[in-house]
């Protein structure tokens, strides 16, 4: 069962969603070719949009269709280095005599290089004027350079961006490094319950979804419950093959995840990707009980909101690590003056202020150095010290090393979890080695639903199906053994520290060795 279970998940893994091959069915997506705009492949929508059969559709060219001035204003645009001057294009489309349906048109080419449009009908939905947006960003950011802070800052994004878009629940969504998430900011109608706190499991977005959603910054599901339409051909006819659609805002979402949103009540959803330095950081998650359209532009608008304050969130968490790596180059400096004043280094890191301790914010210390322990605060026992000291030489060959959950990697690391379920170390030389400690550090994990039954597997007729789990009920984890995580800047401390100490203690030997002459 538990080999079914992994195997479903390395296909989670690979799942090719991008090539789905069908699309919602709430607009048209036709594939043209370059330059003549002939119909190559068209969703079978076009019936009930515009009264016309795809096999008609794909005797047409794209002027067919249009008047000719809006052909000159899209070939003109075409010719652009970037579609973004085109998008969204204004479509009038003449069905039956002298209705005519208008489309909000939005242009990209596809990995493949065909030429992708695809048409939204335009709503009656109120365009928001470039000026009030300005206004809306302006004023959002002036609240938020005032804001004290990131918690608050954070709970402005969602405020704001339920402001202009009016869904039940926005949620902001941050992710940690095994790739789990949690809600660290929610605005939401009183009747919903808070998410707020909840984490999520890495499960819930595989690897490709992530992938889709750094490729695409914006992505929205009007109807989680419509009946998606398929592409005709199925296959492009010039490559045979189904086309990639990365890009594709009308793409239909697979059905693992549609099935996922029916689950948690949700009827339409809006999510906003939040990248920093290419990586996916987190998410702006819109949730609507009953169906929802949000127009192109409106859309846009978000993205753009979410980028500009985004990168304000950033730099506001860069300045927090900022002063912390400050205090602890300071910390630093004291150190070595420390030890380069004593008669040996160990007297430099225990005996002042700051010390040992500190650099790391560790509750414990110890050094081994010339076959000897100098301990500092809370430490296991000598010879508890004297088993680990060996298993780190057997199992780590870097010059640091660091852990917040010793007890599950070295299992003897339980009988001393109250002082060392966390480790980091440095090895100055094959047989001397700086640790610090920090204390187990029991927590409670409040999960939306189990996440041991994130993923449900039926078999019938040999075939495996996968779906999402059906409650999303809060699910309380209680987790041991670990102490609270090494932060990256403090592991730089150490390995800073440990250049100074291989400087001080090579000069030392190299001054002995002076005076044995
Ligand atoms: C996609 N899953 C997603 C997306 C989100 C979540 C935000 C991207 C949606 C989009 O692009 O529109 C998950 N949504 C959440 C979470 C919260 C939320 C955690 O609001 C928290 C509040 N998911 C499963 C299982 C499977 C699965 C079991 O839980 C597969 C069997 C699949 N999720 C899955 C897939 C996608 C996805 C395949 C991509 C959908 C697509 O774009 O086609």
């Amino acid at each position: 069962d538990v080999e079914l279970k992994a195997r479903n998940l390395v296909r989670l893994d690979q799942e090719p969603i991008q090539i789905s091959g069908q699309v919602q069915p709430h607009g048209i997506l036709l594939v043209l070719e370059e330059p003549n705009l002939k119909i190559l492949q068209v969703s079978t929508n076009t019936q009930s949009i515009l009264g016309i059969s795809p096999e008609q559709m794909l005797e047409k060219t794209l002027e067919d269709l249009l008047d000719p001035f809006q052909i000159e204003r899209i070939q003109t645009g075409l010719f652009q280095d970037s579609l973004d001057y085109l998008n969204p294009t204004k479509i009038w489309m003449r069905i039956r005599g002298d209705e005519y349906v208008v489309f909000d048109g939005v242009f990209h080419r596809n990995p493949d290089h065909f030429l992708i449009l695809e048409l939204e009908p335009a709503t009656s939905q109120e365009n928001i004027p470039f000026l009030s947006f300005y206004h809306l960003a302006r004023m959002s950011i002036n609240q938020l350079e005032e804001t004290a802070s990131l918690h608050e800052f954070c709970q402005i994004i969602v405020q704001e961006v339920r402001k202009v878009t009016a869904f039940d629940r926005v949620m902001l969504y941050k992710f940690d490094e095994e790739g789990h998430g949690v809600v660290i900011a929610e605005e939401k109608i009183e009747e919903l319950e808070p998410y707020l706190g909840l984490h999520y499991p890495e499960s819930d977005i595989p690897k490709p979804a992530r992938k889709l959603l750094s490729a695409n910054w914006i992505r929205i599901i009007p109807d989680a419950s419509a009946q998606a339409v398929a592409l005709f051909p199925y296959k492009n006819p010039q490559i045979e093959r189904p086309l990639d659609f990365t890009h594709s805002t009308l793409r239909s979402a697979s059905s693992c995840h549609l099935q996922y949103l029916k689950n948690m009540g949700v009827g339409a959803s809006l999510t906003i990707s939040l990248i920093k330095d290419g990586e996916l950081w987190g998410l702006i998650a819109c949730h609507h009980r009953t169906p929802k359209y949000v127009s192109y532009e409106l859309r846009k608008a978000c993205e753009f909101l979410g980028r500009v304050i985004f990168s304000e969130l950033s730099s506001r968490e860069e300045t927090e690590d900022y002063d912390y790596r400050m205090k602890l180059t300071y910390i630093r400096s004291a150190l070595i003056d420390f030890m380069s004043q004593g008669e040996n280094f160990i007297e430099g890191l225990i005996r002042h202020q700051p010390n040992l301790l500190d650099l790391a914010n560790a509750q414990g210390a110890a050094i081994y150095f010339g076959g000897k322990w100098t301990t500092l605060g809370a430490t296991p026992k000598e010879e508890d010290l004297n088993f680990l000291v060996q298993w780190l030489k057997k199992n780590t060959e870097k010059e640091v090393f660091s852990t917040n959950c010793l007890p599950r990697l070295y299992s003897d690391a339980e009988r001393f979890k109250e002082v060392a379920s966390g480790l980091l170390a440095i090895t100055i030389s094959e047989r001397n080695y700086v640790l610090w400690f920090r204390p187990e550090v029991i927590q409670t994990v409040n999960w939306g639903g189990d996440p041991s039954k994130a993923i449900e597997a039926t078999q019938s007729e040999g075939v495996v199906q996968l779906s999402p789990r059906k409650s999303f009920e809060l699910w309380k984890e209680t987790v041991k053994l670990q102490s609270l995580p090494w932060k990256p800047v403090e592991i730089n401390a150490a390995l800073e520290l440990r250049k100074a100490i291989v400087n001080i203690v090579l000069r030392q030997a190299d001054e002995l060795a002076q005076l044995a002459h």
